[in-house]
């Protein structure tokens, strides 16, 4: 009776160690070259849009300051669905609006100092741009990817997607100026897929 016991302890204990199979994940990583551009940061890299999978969007809101005459970050990758606070660090009153039907060319109107508004990008895949018309130099991207399996960039080109399921797909990539096909990743259930993009004109 005694030694059954300890058998079946083993057997609990042995069944919690094994990892669900919904749990499992893996990266995606890689580099991206830019041709025509000064360097390959601020590329957004999204795994697109899963069959029969939904995304809740997140209740926490992003963010996207005005301060110092630009916007900050100057590329800002979602989950589609989400609302974005657009905040007025500056002295002086500033504007958002996008003129991109995707995000259905909304102007948010003027406000100052301390105050923000916001604006819930539902459209998957839309990548808006953020003008001021107050100051006609500021620029700014929204970009609402299809899954929460997305990164963007940094100076070195270089990207990183922790936590995507087992699985094959398509791995879209977006940039305010150059293009690049899709890639086909196979993620394996721990370890990493690598891509290599390379934006052009
Ligand atoms: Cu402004």
């Amino acid at each position: 009776m005694k030694r059954f016991s300890m058998a079946l302890a083993a057997l609990i204990a042995a069944s919690s160690l094994s990892v669900p199979v919904a749990l499992q994940a893996g990266t995606i990583e890689g580099t991206v070259t830019a041709k025509g551009a000064r360097d390959a940061r601020d590329a957004v890299v999204y795994v697109d849009v899963i069959k029969d999978k939904v995304f809740p969007p997140p209740k926490e809101h992003a963010k996207m300051d005005q301060k110092n005459m630009v916007f900050i970050p100057h590329v800002l990758p979602v989950l589609a669905g989400t609302t974005v606070d657009f905040l007025n660090s500056d002295d002086v009153l500033h504007n958002v609006f996008t003129p991109d039907k995707c995000a259905q060319k909304f102007n948010l109107g003027t406000w100052p100092k301390g105050q923000s508004r916001a604006f819930t990008f539902k459209q998957v895949g839309c990548a808006a741009v953020m003008l001021c018309n107050v100051h006609p130099e500021m620029e700014a991207f929204v970009v609402a990817s299809p899954t929460p399996y997305f990164a963007k960039t940094g100076p070195d080109g270089k990207f990183r997607i922790e936590g995507v399921p087992a699985g094959s797909y398509t791995v879209q990539i977006w940039h305010e100026k150059l293009k690049a096909s899709p890639a086909a990743v196979t993620v394996p259930a721990e370890g990493t897929a690598t891509i290599a993009f390379a934006l052009a004109k």
